[in-house]
């Protein structure tokens, strides 16, 4: 039945269940470098200098959230032995026959991709893969790290972890079990393994974060450890304690990593992991608040942990913003609304955090055949203007994937919209968000049961997209070429367990596509997939516009018109649009010499939005700072930068003589 349990806790764990459940509860450019003298033109002499001179609260609940409403993992295994369980998933034994439709896939969508076989590792009829996560290098787009439960148990947590690594791209994955984890797997500390997460440091880094459950003395006792390669994943560390449960009674469950990438950043590396602490050590009341700690030297030290939110909330996020701080967004089961997402922001990232914020109040939605994460949002963040991006499942009129965005770091959020188009109200559920570099390209992925014959077992991914920041959104994409049997997935006491959450990863640029993982059915025990989608609009100032400033600053023209410049760092907002930097505060010289003057020559080089292709850049030159004249790169190019979401542009001009001043500019190509 359980091969790698060691131990049935039935006593104490009742104890524990009884005690929860009474105790209440193109930029066009420059390739070509049209340089037409017409449109905004910015001045720069300032900082570029002369050719030559190069410088260059909640009323207490009175029930406690039933069983099933929380999470997976660990606290599932508070119920083992009880009979809220019920029987592991029988396996068809030819699966094919019962296979339904092959879908026409849109051409941005890749192909399906197997993330390998079973490891030989699962005992026999447990191989079911679950709840899957994926990252990305920041420096090499193919670099894929994906993770995922492997040998799901019905009652909670699975055998182990697994990962996969991609180094092409996502054509072909390596695939094993997260090493020193598990004991019967090979000789680990720890019992079962769930609730993976993965990340990829700026420095290519390679991080596992995991939630570790082996028998403690009265329970089961949880362990959040994070297992990390510092040589692109050829090996794994031991798993490093992130933090352990000081007693049985207190259950550590539904962790979340934020890596900080954002170079300059006051936190810059820090890792922050957010989980739920089930607490039952007062005999009165059980609680169960989100908690946060966080580690400045790559996971070997801890902050002490702090609770952040009111006492019984779920499904945590962490998000580092580019300013380093930190968003904290989760469940509240008890909000002054119901159920309600909020939001608690650490100024600096980690140690203090405001009160919590509401981002809005959801009708839950639970789906009938699947255990589904409906009360895990999912958030995400840019990575130059710092919007915040949410979406859940939820219902309103029927079951709905809800998305709703913050610029203001959580303190205003736009009224959430639905941005699946599912006919007939099916179910949908599992939502997940990423969001491109420069915030335009939305992409969430969910399960969609569009294609079900009415059994209720079939479901498909699906995506929603948005080009302009979410203010329009495409057609939904079928993104799965054929439909996942449920009935495949491990019964759980809440449904069958395909996880609680999947994930994708954002599109970078025009040639390194979104990634989406989730787990699926096709080859009779449920797998972990991928599928690529590339990325073919870009972003458009209008939208930018609209992330970057308030409603009442975008109509008002002397703030946000691509000329203006209400930051006074004389950067006009069209430049700080394709350059990716920050309108409301000044940014250090974005364009700078890149060789000295020599022979009459210099280049000058910078770095733009890749995405950016209602921009062209002009530029004209003075010897008095008061007549300008059109100036004319006798060189120009674009390539790659180091950043993948941005183009490296070097534009040479002979500067003649007398010496002149040089200004950069950009025009619109399409009306805002
Ligand atoms: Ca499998
Ligand atoms: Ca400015
Ligand atoms: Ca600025």
């Amino acid at each position: 039945m359980r091969p790698l349990a060691t131990r049935t806790l039935a006593t104490p764990t009742r104890r524990l269940c009884e005690l929860q459940l009474s105790s209440r509860p193109a930029a066009q450019l420059p390739g070509h470098c049209r340089t037409r003298f017409a449109g905004i033109w910015l001045l720069f002499a300032a900082w570029l200098g002369v050719c030559g001179d190069v410088t260059g609260a909640a009323p207490a609940p009175a029930h406690f959230p039933r069983p099933d409403l929380l999470s997976s993992g660990g606290y599932a295994l508070l119920y083992a032995g009880t009979d809220t369980l019920q029987p592991a998933a029988a396996q068809p034994t030819n699966p094919r026959l019962a296979r339904p439709r092959l879908a026409a896939m849109d051409p941005k969508v890749g192909a399906n991709i197997r993330l390998g076989d079973d490891p030989a590792a699962l005992p026999p009829g447990q191989l079911a893969q679950a709840e899957p996560h994926l990252a990305r290098s920041f420096t090499d787009t193919n670099l894929l790290l994906a993770t995922f439960q492997e040998g799901r148990f019905t009652d909670g947590g699975a055998v182990d972890c697994g990962y996969a690594l991609s180094r092409d791209g996502g054509q072909t994955w390596e695939r094993k079990l997260i090493p020193h984890l598990i004991d019967a797997v090979d000789g680990g500390p720890f019992t079962r393994a769930s609730d993976p997460v993965a990340g990829v440091g700026r420095d290519d880094t390679l991080y596992l974060n995991t939630l570790a459950i082996e028998p403690g003395t009265r329970d089961w006792h949880t362990t959040i450890v994070l297992s990390k390669s510092i040589d692109g994943g050829q090996t794994f560390s031991r798993p490093l304690t992130v933090v352990t449960s000081s007693t049985d009674l207190v259950m550590l469950d539904k962790q979340w990593m934020a890596l900080n990438t954002f170079a300059g950043s006051p936190t810059d590396g820090r890792i922050a992991v957010t989980y739920t602490r089930f607490d039952s050590t007062s005999p009165s009341i059980a609680i169960n608040p989100i908690a946060v700690t966080f580690s400045d030297d790559g996971g070997t030290n801890w902050a002490a942990p702090r609770t952040i939110s009111s006492p019984y909330c779920q499904g945590s996020q962490p998000v580092f913003l580019p300013d380093g701080s930190l968003a904290v967004l989760y469940w509240n089961f008890f909000g002054g609304a119901g159920d309600q997402i909020e939001m608690v922001h650490s100024p600096d990232g980690g140690t203090t955090f405001t009160a919590a914020r509401l981002v809005t109040a959801v009708t839950r939605f639970n789906d009938s055949v699947a255990r589904d994460g409906d009360f895990l949002p999912s958030a995400t963040t840019d990575r130059t203007l710092g919007v915040l991006y949410v979406v859940f499942q939820g219902w309103k009129g029927g079951p709905r994937i809800f998305f709703t965005r913050s610029r203001d770091q959580g303190q205003t959020w736009t009224t959430p919209v639905a941005v699946n188009d599912t006919p007939n109200n099916r179910s949908v559920f599992n939502a997940a968000v990423a969001v491109s570099p420069e915030g335009q390209h939305v992409s969430v992925v969910f399960y969609d049961k569009r294609h079900d014959d009415g059994s209720g077992k079939w479901v498909d991914l699906y995506l929603a997209e948005s080009f302009d920041g979410s203010n329009t959104w495409q057609p939904n994409l079928r993104l799965s070429t054929e439909s996942s049997d449920l009935t495949r997935a491990p019964l759980t006491s809440s449904g069958r367990m395909v996880g609680d959450y999947q994930a994708i990863v954002p599109a970078l640029n025009f040639n390194a596509p979104a990634f989406a993982i989730w787990v699926d059915t096709r080859d009779a025990t449920p797998d972990p997939y991928t599928v690529a989608i590339s990325r073919t609009q870009g972003s458009t100032y209008l939208a930018w516009r609209g992330l970057a400033f308030s409603a009442a600053e975008a109509a008002t023209p002397t703030i946000s018109s691509p000329a203006a410049d209400p930051d006074a760092d004389g950067l006009p907002n069209l430049l700080e649009y394709t350059l990716g930097s920050w309108p409301n505060h000044t940014d250090p010289d974005p364009v700078r010499i890149l060789k000295p003057v020599v022979a009459g020559e210099f280049t000058l080089a910078f770095e733009d939005s890749a995405v950016a292709t209602d921009v062209e850049y002009v530029w004209r030159d003075s010897t008095d700072l008061v007549a300008w004249s059109e100036a004319v790169p006798t060189l120009s190019s674009a390539k790659p930068a180091a950043d993948p979401a941005k183009t490296r542009l070097e534009f040479t001009f002979e500067t003649g003589s007398p010496q002149r001043y040089y200004s950069p500019g950009a025009r619109l190509l399409t009306a805002p």
